[in-house]
């Protein structure tokens, strides 16, 4: 038998570059921060810090935008980010786009807080559009579970207890209970923001703005498109409905993915 080429024996052994995202399927990509709770231990509020939200929204900005995205869906330190089924983007090849979505994300995380960032990333696929919406119902209800948590934890914290006890005392505790918590030490847990008990949402939406035209010199009016960062996402049957208008008509009022570099007005 005639031995292979240097060349195909080598590539043979890339073993999993083959692997590609199934055929019709919807995809979500989620990254999220490598040993970020040592990373946040210092320089950042507990249990939510507004400069590291801002972080990581920007995290989100820059994979809806590269991944060509519909929609990204940002809690803590992770964000998911979903694209249809006629996706395209290298060839869906699933080590590029682990790879090339957890370098984005740290690139951009690190050149925002001078701070080596890493990211995971991993896949998850689905044939219909119910089961992205109930990805993100899914995601939602952990950014909601871990806010409760987070606010009980370090209020009990700050409130002299030690880190331990604090964690004993809120196991097994229900999320009525941790609310009762809360709002015996003066934390009305529903006052809190919607960005912290809700999650973030970005993704493209249209706008009108007034131009001039240059061959007749009047002012018309241009359909723009920019990218919306949503701190006030709505909860349960409205998230599903909003969801669900999104990713089955993303172009609707010219919500729709972008290619990489296009003009963001
Ligand atoms: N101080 C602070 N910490 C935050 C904030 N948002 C997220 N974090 C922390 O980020 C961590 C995210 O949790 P995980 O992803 O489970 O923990 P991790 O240490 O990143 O572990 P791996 O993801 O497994 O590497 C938690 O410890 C959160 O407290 C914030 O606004 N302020
Ligand atoms: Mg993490």
């Amino acid at each position: 038998m005639k031995a292979m080429t240097l060349e195909a024996r080598m590539r043979s052994l890339e073993y999993f570059h083959e692997l590609r995202l199934l055929p019709g399927a919807w995809a979500v990509v989620r990254v999220d921060g490598r040993g970020f709770s040592r990373l946040t231990a210092t320089g950042f509020e507990k249990p939510f810090d507004d400069r590291f939200a801002e972080y990581m929204r920007a995290v989100a900005v820059e994979l809806l935008k590269d991944l060509q995205a519909i929609y990204a869906y940002q809690e803590s330190d992770e964000v998911s980010v979903v694209v249809p089924p006629t996706w395209d983007l290298w060839d869906r090849e699933l080590e590029k786009i682990v790879s090339i979505s957890a370098a984005i994300a740290a690139a951009t995380f690190t050149h925002a807080t001078s701070r080596l960032a890493h990211f995971d990333s991993r896949l998850w696929m689905a044939p219909a559009v119910e089961d992205v919406i109930d990805y993100f119902r899914w995601r939602q209800a952990d950014a909601t579970r871990c806010a409760l948590n987070g606010w009980c934890h370090w209020t009990l914290v700050k409130n002299g207890m030690s880190p331990g006890d604090a964690t004993t005392k809120l196991h097994r505790k229900t999320f009525s209970h941790k609310n009762e918590l809360l709002f015996q030490q003066g934390i009305n847990f529903t006052n809190l923001p919607a960005w912290q008990r809700r999650g973030v949402g970005v993704y493209w939406e249209s706008y009108q703005k007034e131009a001039l035209d240059p061959h007749r010199n009047t002012a018309v009016t241009a359909t723009r498109r920019r990218i919306k960062v949503n701190t006030e996402l709505p909860i349960k049957g409205a998230y599903e409905t909003f969801l669900r208008d999104l990713l089955l008509d993303p172009g609707k009022n010219g919500i729709r993915p972008c290619k990489t570099g296009s003009s963001v007005a």
